[in-house]
């Protein structure tokens, strides 16, 4: 038998180490946001994501400057960006790398939208580095600013106690214009009426890998809807009542529902509960048609309804998510790992075979934010 001597010191340390340990199992079991954010197996298991096929790849994608031709015709889209005109610098840099790692051998058009007029200068150094066509438009008034039956001092209230619990854009009306915006009424705006599909993009975001692929064109082959990067959690006190208010809706109007949904990727337990999982929306490719749909315009009519994108803090994000995750079946929802996209703090590395070698990638493969213990990675595997 072997006698194993510790010196009061080694015994005191082991001591340390179990307390400690123990400690950390009943975070882990008892506090979730403590498990996720510390656990390395977070998500290890995972099998490859699927991959966009060879036959959507330009052939010569490193020389051509002309739109890929082993594919069908381009697909009705534009980019669409949301700016201010002091955004100009960080606009000027993600416009550029997509067009660079994308657009310049699709020339896609491009849409800027604004509340304001966008000045000349914001204009002219934009489309400098653009190859096809641009457009700039404005933001019809009472498609952006709070509207006059949104009860200010309930709504004012509501952003202070944000304040005070030091919620991030928590007492911003601005943002909370951005979000209801961006959740009903972007596709709307008479410059986005001649396209279908759109790819959001915002200023300084990065695009790590060379998309030599056209997604438009996959997304509309393969009967798709939505497409995300990055998947996460979102901060539980900007929206306290919505999945209530998205229950509601659901019991007012079931039809709606879609067979095979995303449901599970939203909910642990069957719908009860939001798990807080989304897609982060910063990054979109969509269709406009979808958000235009009976479905989803009577669905943000009746969110809107309840004020929440004022009285709350309610995200374009979730909003969106939730939609896609009830209204399209799970099929019609692409995640896109061929995309290396960076939106800080976060960054989506392409992971499955060859992908980070055929996008010329020059992310962190190893710290992709699929890995985080705050992706929604897991709950997305999950439902394949
Ligand atoms: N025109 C305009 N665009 C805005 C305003 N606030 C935010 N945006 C745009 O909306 C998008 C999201 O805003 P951002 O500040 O990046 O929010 P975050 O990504 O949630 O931190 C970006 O494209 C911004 O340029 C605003 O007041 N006016
Ligand atoms: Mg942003």
């Amino acid at each position: 038998m072997i006698q194993l001597k510790l010196t009061p010191t080694a015994r005191y340390v082991l001591l340390v180490v179990l307390i400690l340990l123990g400690i950390h199992s009943i975070l882990t079991f008892t506090h979730e946001p403590y498990g996720r954010a510390t656990s390395i197996f977070s998500w290890s298991s995972a099998a490859a994501p699927p991959a966009v096929p060879d036959t959507y790849y330009d052939s010569d994608a490193d020389v051509s400057l002309t739109p890929a031709h082993n594919t069908s015709a381009r697909a009705n889209a534009t980019i669409l960006m949301l700016a201010r005109n002091s955004d100009v610098e960080s606009a000027v840099r993600s416009v550029r790398e997509l067009e660079d790692r994308f657009n310049r051998k699709y020339h896609y058009p491009w849409v800027f939208l604004n509340e304001e007029d966008f000045t000349s200068d914001f204009k002219r150094r934009v489309s400098n580095v653009i190859a096809g066509p641009v457009y700039f438009g404005k933001i019809p008034h009472d498609h952006w600013f709070q509207p006059a039956w949104i009860d200010e001092n309930r709504a004012s209230a509501a952003r202070q106690q944000m304040v005070d619990d030091n919620i991030i854009y928590g007492g911003s009306v601005s943002y909370r214009n951005m979000c209801r915006f961006n959740s009903g009424f972007f596709y709307r705006h008479p410059l986005l009426q001649q396209f279908k599909w759109y790819w959001r993009v915002e200023p300084d975001v990065h695009f790590r890998c060379d998309v030599n692929f056209d997604p438009f064109r996959y997304m509309e082959d393969h009967n798709k809807l939505y497409a995300f990067t990055i998947t996460m959690y979102e901060f539980a006190a900007t929206i306290p009542t919505l999945w209530e208010t998205v229950k509601e809706f659901v019991s007012l109007h079931p039809q709606y529902v879609k067979a095979n949904n995303a449901m599970n990727y939203m909910s642990d337990n069957g719908g009860e509960s939001y798990n807080l999982c989304h897609f982060w929306s910063n990054f979109e490719i969509a269709s406009m048609d979808f958000w235009r749909s009976e479905a989803y315009s009577q669905y943000f009519e009746y969110l809107d309804s309840k004020g929440g994108f004022y009285y709350e803090r309610w995200g374009d994000a979730p909003v969106h998510s939730i939609a896609a995750g009830l209204f399209a079946s799970k099929e019609q929802i692409q995640f896109f790992d061929e995309i290396g996209y960076e939106h800080n703090p976060y960054t989506h590395c392409p992971r499955g075979p060859g992908a980070w070698e055929r996008g010329r990638c020059d992310c962190d493969a190893g710290r992709s934010f699929d890995y985080d213990g705050y992706s929604c990675m897991r709950q997305w595997d999950r439902i394949q």
